[in-house]
Formats: structure tokens, C-alpha cells, sequence
């Protein structure tokens, strides 16, 4: 669990991301796909596509990026207490999309990287540690969900 200082630090990072959420999520998800190409194959409405170009210029992608930050956001601002809203995510992501694990943590490292790269000034180490904790209390949480729910990866 994190301290309130780093839910602080925390929630105050994510309010920045707020104010280009669908530009973040974007750039995201195209740099998950990118550096781990095996992710693209998860994805039937993204699987054919060829390029980053080609991502950057779709507006599903851009749409899609948008749903994983606000679901994203909406699980920070629960501050650990997130069970609710974890367990049809984890339902879908363990039953339905087939996303292990260890595509958590690739998606989780890249968010760390594009909030660094966009808010230097605001995002120093002690921030940069509390988001690293927070989304792997995310992944740990997941994990146990997919046990539940019988998936194992
Ligand atoms: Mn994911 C759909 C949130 C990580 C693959 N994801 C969704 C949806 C939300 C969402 C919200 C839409 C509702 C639903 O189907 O449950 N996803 C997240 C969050 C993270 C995340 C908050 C982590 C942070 N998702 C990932 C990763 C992958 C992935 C990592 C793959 C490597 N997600 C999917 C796929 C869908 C999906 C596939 C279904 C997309 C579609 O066809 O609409």
C-alpha cells in the first residue's frame, strides 16, 4: 500500500495527464504495440495495422487510449481501494481480451516513460517511485482477480 504522500503524489501527476488524457492514452497504447509488437496480436481492431503512422493517424486508437486512461484515473483515484472498480476489468482483460500479466507491467514502465517525457518538471523521483508502486498495486490486484476468475498466464 502507498502512503497519502504518495497518493498525493500520485493523483497530482495524474491531474497534469487530465489535461490531455486522449493525447496520452494515444501515444501510449502506440508505443506498447510498437515495442512490443506480440501486444498488437491482442488487438483485433488494431492486428492489421502496418505503421506508427498509420496508428497516429486513427481515431479508434485515439478513442481506445482515451478508455484505458479514464479507466486508469478512475482506478488511481480510488487509492488502493479499487476492488469494485477492478473486477469487470479483470473479468474482461483475463476472460475476454487474454492479457497476461507481464503486458501489464510492459503497458505500466511506458506509462511511467511518456509522463516523464511530458512533464519533467513535475514528475521528479520521488513521483516517478509512487506511480511505479501504485500501478504495480494495480498489476498485484489484477493478478489475484485472474486467479479468481481461473486464468492463468
Ligand atoms: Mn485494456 C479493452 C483498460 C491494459 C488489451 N482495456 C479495454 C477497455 C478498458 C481497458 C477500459 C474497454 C472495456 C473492457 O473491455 O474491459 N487496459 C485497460 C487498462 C489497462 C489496460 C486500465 C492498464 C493500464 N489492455 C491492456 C493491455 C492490453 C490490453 C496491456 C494488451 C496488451 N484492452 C485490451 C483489448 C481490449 C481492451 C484487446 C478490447 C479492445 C476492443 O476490441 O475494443
Amino acid at each position: 500500500q502507498l502512503s497519502d504522500q504518495e497518493w498525493k503524489h500520485v493523483l497530482d501527476i495524474w491531474t497534469k495527464v487530465e489535461s490531455k488524457l486522449p493525447e496520452h492514452g494515444h501515444e501510449v497504447i502506440i508505443r506498447l504495440l510498437q515495442e512490443h509488437p506480440e501486444t498488437q496480436e491482442r488487438f483485433e481492431k488494431f492486428k492489421h495495422m502496418k505503421t506508427a503512422d498509420e496508428m497516429k493517424s486513427s481515431e479508434k486508437m485515439k478513442e481506445h487510449g482515451t478508455n484505458v486512461f479514464t479507466a486508469l484515473g478512475n482506478i488511481l483515484k480510488q487509492k488502493g481501494n479499487h476492488a469494485e472498480v477492478l473486477k469487470p476489468l479483470a473479468k474482461s482483460h483475463a476472460l475476454e481480451h487474454k492479457i497476461p500479466v507481464k503486458y501489464l507491467e510492459f503497458i505500466s514502465e511506458i506509462i511511467v516513460k511518456v509522463i516523464a517525457e511530458k512533464y519533467p518538471a513535475d514528475f521528479g523521483a520521488d513521483s516517478q517511485a509512487a506511480m511505479r508502486k501504485a500501478l504495480e498495486l494495480f498489476r498485484n490486484d489484477m493478478a489475484s482477480k485472474y486467479k479468481e476468475f481461473g486464468y492463468q498466464d
